[in-house]
């Protein structure tokens, strides 16, 4: 192989490692889950906070939460522009505006308060 070959071997490698460095990649994830909820029964107040811990806005369309120990429920976000250090939570069956106003709609507990459920955030 020619040495003109490899030097432009050699620039497009740097130049896919330097749109890998600057393209900007969401870094949302599950911060808590509030599982031993205080409503009796029901547990309609169990919630599970999703943050933005990244440094860019995160449009969450089409992404899905799901206790994928029991394989449901899930829930599927609408468009909302979660910004930067920006929490929401996402009830199982009450709705908090300041939180978002996300909600499983969901007439049971969903997290068990003995055996701890997985939570999984599913982005598009
Ligand atoms: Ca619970």
């Amino acid at each position: 192989m020619k040495p003109k070959y490899l030097s432009t071997i050699l620039v497009v490698f740097l130049l896919i490692l330097a749109i890998g460095c600057v393209t900007p990649t969401a870094n949302v994830q599950i911060t808590r889950i509030f599982y031993d909820g205080l409503v009796p029964r029901v547990e309609s107040d169990e919630y599970v906070e999703i943050t933005n811990l990244g440094d860019q806005p995160q449009d969450l369309a089409g992404w899905v939460l799901m206790d994928i120990s029991e394989g449901y429920p899930s829930f599927t976000f609408p468009s909302y522009i979660l910004a930067p250090g920006e929490s929401i939570r996402v009830y199982t069956n009450e709705y908090h505006p300041e939180w978002g106003g996300f909600s499983f709609e969901y007439g049971r507990a969903i997290w068990n308060n003995t055996e701890p459920d997985v939570a999984v955030l599913y982005d598009t």
